[in-house]
């Protein structure tokens, strides 16, 4: 025998009392007031391991680059068009010598998109995980907001910055929309035309940072005007590649290899990897350094939100 359910609800009750309505809304107001910070912090959290994940990605992506070139990608050089200009600059010669030692240093050439070759491209940090890994761009004219794709580099062993021909692929897929060019002269306000790369972060504005540490030799801090500071006053040039501590004595991170920094949330740096640039490759100021920067706790405060790719994934001074 199958039993029928019964339809008898005249004990069911139709209605809320008011009271109980109020109740019910004022616990639902406490929910979503637990709700909300929690739901945005697990969004922000998962937005962070996507940055963490897109840093491994470019590790992978130099890995491939050193398996091509038999050396990770530099994070300073200067590019000349004008053959005449190699001759001034040993260090930015010697460095393009091992990555393509059939180049012909002897022939002008266009590198930007522009219609001269008489350029003098300054590429720092975040400009040549770019270049490097990316290859020439479409179009990049010094002081035009137009930076497209990127295409890789040339075949032709003499002269791996041509357009067109045959093409080595881009080793890692730069998406334009997050590409920067930061104003780093004050002739040309939308920068050099060779962009830096924001991370996926959706309020991000400053790019990634990249310090090579040229296989082990060290990374070059001293080396002016296009290398990095590790002296407090920051007078020296760029911005230094962390330590593990603040003491100029402690050891870097990834000694070995090159540190990949985004300055996470808050857009700024902090202290060990701010830019306090002077010349033609500064990027703008941390606003809390001024003129007369010194490692301050707020500086300090700036790194906590940092995502690399060493301690951890995320610095916590
Ligand atoms: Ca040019
Ligand atoms: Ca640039
Ligand atoms: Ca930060």
């Amino acid at each position: 025998m199958i039993a029928t359910r019964s339809t008898n609800s005249s004990h069911r009750r139709n209605a809320f009392t008011l009271i109980e309505l109020l109740i019910v809304i004022a616990i639902i107001g406490i929910l979503i007031g637990f709700l909300v910070p929690a739901v945005s912090g697990a969004l922000k959290r998962a937005r962070v391991v996507s940055v963490k994940a897109e840093i491994s990605q470019l590790e992978t992506a130099i890995g491939k680059f050193r398996s091509v070139y038999n050396m990770d990608p530099p994070s300073s050089i200067k590019l000349y068009e004008a053959a005449s200009d190699w001759a001034g600059d040993p260090d930015s010669r010697a460095l393009i010598r091992q990555l393509w030692p059939q180049f012909n240093f002897g022939m002008d050439r266009y590198i930007n998109s522009d219609t001269d070759q008489t350029d003098v491209i300054n590429l720092s940090v975040g400009e040549c995980l770019v270049f490097f890994l990316g290859g020439i761009n479409v179009t990049n004219t010094p002081g035009v907001a137009n930076i497209g794709g990127c295409t890789g580099f040339s075949k032709n062993p003499a002269d791996p910055f041509a357009r067109g021909g045959n093409r080595e692929a881009p080793l890692f897929e730069f998406l334009p929309a997050r590409f920067t060019d930061l104003a780093e002269i004050p002739a040309f306000p939308n920068g050099d035309g060779f962009p830096e790369y924001r991370d996926p972060l959706p309020t991000q504005t400053m790019p990634y940072l990249y310090y090579s540490s040229y296989d082990g030799q060290g990374y070059r801090d001293t080396v002016a005007p296009f290398e990095f500071d590790t002296t407090a006053s920051g007078s020296a040039g760029l911005s230094a590649a962390y330590r593990q501590g603040a003491a100029a004595t402690d050891p870097r991170w990834k000694v070995n290899s090159f540190q990949i920094i985004s300055p996470g949330y808050d857009r700024q740096y902090g202290y060990g990897g701010t830019y306090v640039g002077s010349g033609s490759d500064r990027l703008p100021l941390c606003a809390a350094i001024g003129s007369t920067p010194a490692p301050t706790q707020k500086q300090r405060d700036y790194e906590a939100d940092n995502i690399t790719n060493f301690s951890a994934g995320e610095l916590q001074p």
